[in-house]
């Protein structure tokens, strides 16, 4: 079954290859996004480490010169209307000054220097030969610096996202709450592309759309200026922040293979832990939160985001982290499969994007964390559901997390990516 898998996963990576990056899937996301090439990349390295280069290469290629790392970078060769918002919406140009590639304005999580060091350890030879972490280094720098300098909107010195769509988790029902000060464009003021590729029930819903496409309208008109103004979205969302951690720990690694000082990542790595735990954890609910930047209060969600920071090395609750993680709430222990949202709540969904589906991408990195953590026995149920899941079920975008069964896009690129890396 393994082999088989492993091939199955390698083909999938191949197809939805477009020369210089990978799309995330053919029809619904037919265009480059940030964080999907991360992923990418770690199970790209399998294949070709080359290719894994290129694919974060490629990314890097389209910062901007403020040091962000764009969400979506489109594909000249693609046709206006087969994504929206697309190029025509975002106007990158306007500020960048460069046309091509066009680019969105947003930023997604910062797992891109994770996914560096994982990509250059396929085949260090191969990457010195080319500078692939000489030359990704101080754009890896950059990318940091924009968030820690340009985006730190609230107290506490933590990163502030400014966009549902940043979160990388779109309608988590952690962003019901500031969501709602949000009104809505008319439904009928924009087109969905999404909805002639997907199922309409398992999707975001117009509302939530019509929201989406005000807030990314209105950072747009503002010249996507982090500031003096805060945007009416701004929240200190804990998985951004513990992927930031985490990767300044993968870049005090780089800043040593190419002969920087890994110190001030280090120092980076401790100060973003501290600020994390003083203002995102709640001890009595044993998760992380995100932090409303205009009223300072907690979002109190079961959002698997709270989770995510078990991935930062040295957290010091990591052990509350993995009992709420084997409790009621998740019970990733039995199933292995995590759920995006608190099973026990309401308002989970089995079938709704981010309101409770497993997703593959978040299944990997809590794989990582409590193996760094010492859950190795969970970590394994964690690892063994995923491969099975993507057995049974195939490459999709995400599962129902009580039965397994498959949702959303079929052939999905960091599904199949990250199989492979749990295959290794
Ligand atoms: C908006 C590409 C992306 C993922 C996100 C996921 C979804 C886009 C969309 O697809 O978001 O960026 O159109 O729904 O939520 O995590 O990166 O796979």
């Amino acid at each position: 079954m393994t082999a088989g898998l492993r091939e199955r996963a390698s083909r999938v990576l191949l197809a939805n290859w477009q020369g210089q990056s990978t799309v995330p899937a053919a029809d619904l996301y037919p265009h480059q996004w940030s964080w999907d090439s991360a992923f990418i990349a770690v199970g790209l390295r399998h294949v070709s480490p080359r290719r894994a280069q290129r694919e974060l290469e490629s990314l890097f290629g389209a910062q901007w010169p403020d040091g962000r790392v764009p969400h979506i970078v489109f594909d000249r060769a693609t046709p206006a209307g087969a994504y929206f918002p697309g190029a025509d919406f975002w106007r990158s140009a306007a500020v960048t000054g460069v046309r091509h590639p066009a680019t969105s304005g947003l930023v997604q999580p910062p797992v891109h220097a994770i996914a560096a060091w994982e990509t250059f350890r396929a085949d260090p030879e191969l990457a010195r030969r080319r500078g692939f972490l000489a030359r990704l280094y101080p754009r890896l720098v950059a990318w940091h610096r924009y968030l820690t300098g340009r985006r730190a909107l609230g107290t506490g010195g933590l990163v502030s996202i400014v966009h549902p769509w940043e979160s990388g988790m779109d309608n988590s029902p952690a962003w019901d709450g500031p969501l709602s000060r949000v009104e809505p464009l008319p439904a009928g003021s924009f087109r969905r592309a999404d909805l002639a590729h997907a199922v309409a029930g398992e999707r975001p819903t117009d509302t939530d759309y019509g929201r989406y496409v005000r807030l990314a309208a209105d950072y747009r008109d503002h010249g996507y200026a982090d500031g003096p103004a805060i945007p009416a979205f701004a929240v200190q969302d804990p998985l951004t922040n513990a992927l930031l951690a985490a990767a300044e720990a993968a870049l005090a690694d780089i800043a040593a293979e190419v002969g920087a000082d890994p110190a001030p990542h280090h120092a980076e790595l401790k100060r973003l832990r501290e600020a994390m735990v003083e203002w995102l954890f709640d001890e009595g609910d044993g998760l992380l939160h995100a932090r409303d930047v205009h009223t300072g209060q907690s979002l109190r969600a079961g959002s698997v985001a709270g989770l995510v920071p078990l991935v930062v090395p040295g957290l010091p609750v990591a052990d509350a982290l993995v009992r709420t993680a084997v409790g009621d709430r998740f019970r990733i222990g039995e199933t292995g499969l995590p759920p995006s949202y608190d099973r026990t709540d309401a308002l989970f969904d089995t079938s709704r994007y981010w309101r409770g589906p497993a997703w593959f991408n978040i299944g990997w990195l809590l794989w990582r964390g409590l193996r760094l953590h010492g859950a190795t026995g969970v970590a394994d149920t964690v690892r063994a559901a995923l491969v099975r899941a993507a057995a049974r079920a195939g490459f999709r975008e995400y599962l129902d997390p009580l039965t397994g069964h498959g949702r959303g896009a079929r052939d999905f690129s960091w599904s199949a990516a990250v199989t492979l890396d749990l295959l290794d």
